[in-house]
């Protein structure tokens, strides 16, 4: 692989993991800071289950974000999974960015993530989050809490793209800085994710189901791709299940006269044809599977299975 990067000697690369709480703003920073969407956000908290991994390369780095959920202690199932998601990013990461939402009601918590951070003995930053939201003291309160660590803090929002530019722009005055020397960037340089568009694509459907289901369906909801049709250079057909992990969760998913899953097919094929270029046939069909999320062979069959070392 001819590239710049080989011909600079001081060129760095690594996997940069971000963590936090759920819902603490983690998937919007990192879609900020690579520029493109990568990871599904929404109002709801453990919206990221999978970690997703979003590339920023310029001539002189490559940071490989890595999008983890948010750290939530550990329980059985798709808990379970979440939890150990999170501490395997930490494990496998070069450098941390603790995300800390100035709306925790419970400050302790933010500190546990910093000295999770800590622990791993990696480098690490912290990005004080949501400062747009009206809580005047909280972020003095925070860096004065943090500032003994010695670690860089920077503080902002990404509710708004100037916000988002602005926030970016100081993460990535100090961030390079963190990212250890590397002969080579550790992806192909024009890509922003290393996800493949089918797997985007079911992550685009979850955010819907997300977006548009209340209550507590849409933590019992997963989304397996049945057939992901792409022989014609002018529609794409794709099938997929929406999985509800209780029987009486599907009238609900499906809503009355069928509007719900309707207008989640629609909001999902409006991305999903962004994605794949062409003109896109979505078909969703909704299954129930009981407690599929205390099921090893389906949480497998969806990917919340830790990958072996
Ligand atoms: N006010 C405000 N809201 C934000 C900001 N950043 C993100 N949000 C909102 O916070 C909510 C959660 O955002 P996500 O990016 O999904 O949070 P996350 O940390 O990835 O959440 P999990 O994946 O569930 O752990 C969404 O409704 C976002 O629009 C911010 O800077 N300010
Ligand atoms: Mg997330």
């Amino acid at each position: 692989m001819e590239t710049e990067a080989l011909k600079n000697e001081n060129y760095r690369a690594g996997f940069v993991g971000l963590i936090g709480l759920p819902n603490s703003g983690k998937s919007t920073l990192m879609n900020a800071l690579v520029g493109e969407k990568v990871s599904i956000v929404s109002d709801k908290p453990q919206t990221t289950r999978r970690r997703q991994v979003g590339l920023l390369s310029t001539k002189e780095y490559q940071a490989v974000f890595v999008d983890a959920p948010g750290l939530i202690s550990a329980k059985k199932g798709l808990h379970e999974f979440l939890h150990q998601e999170a501490l395997d990013v930490i494990r496998d990461s070069d450098v941390l960015i603790c995300v800390l939402n100035i709306d925790e009601k419970e400050p302790k918590r933010l500190m546990e993530i910093v000295e999770l951070a800590k622990e791993s003995g990696k480098p690490y930053m912290v990005v004080i989050h949501k400062t747009d939201l009206p809580l005047l003291h909280r972020p003095q309160i925070l860096r004065n809490d943090l500032e003994s660590l010695g670690v860089p803090i920077v503080s902002g929002s990404s509710s708004t793209k100037g916000d988002q530019v602005e926030l970016k722009e100081k993460i990535l005055d100090v961030l390079p800085s963190l990212i250890p020397n590397s002969p080579a960037p550790l992806f192909l340089e024009d890509l922003y994710t290393p996800s493949t568009v089918k797997e985007l694509t079911v992550e685009v459907i979850r955010e819907k189901c997300f977006e548009l289901i209340h209550q507590e369906v849409p933590f019992g909801i997963a989304v397996r791709p049945l057939l992901f049709d792409e022989g014609s250079p002018k529609i794409t057909r794709i099938f997929c299940e929406i999985l509800v992990s209780k029987e009486n969760h599907v009238s609900i998913v499906v809503g009355r006269k069928a509007a719900l899953i309707k207008e989640i097919g629609m909001k999902a094929r409006k991305e999903i044809e962004k994605l794949v270029g062409t003109k896109v046939f979505l078909d969703l069909k909704v299954s129930a599977y009981k407690n599929w999320d205390r099921s090893s062979h389906v949480m497998k069959e969806l990917g919340y299975v830790q990958p072996q070392h």
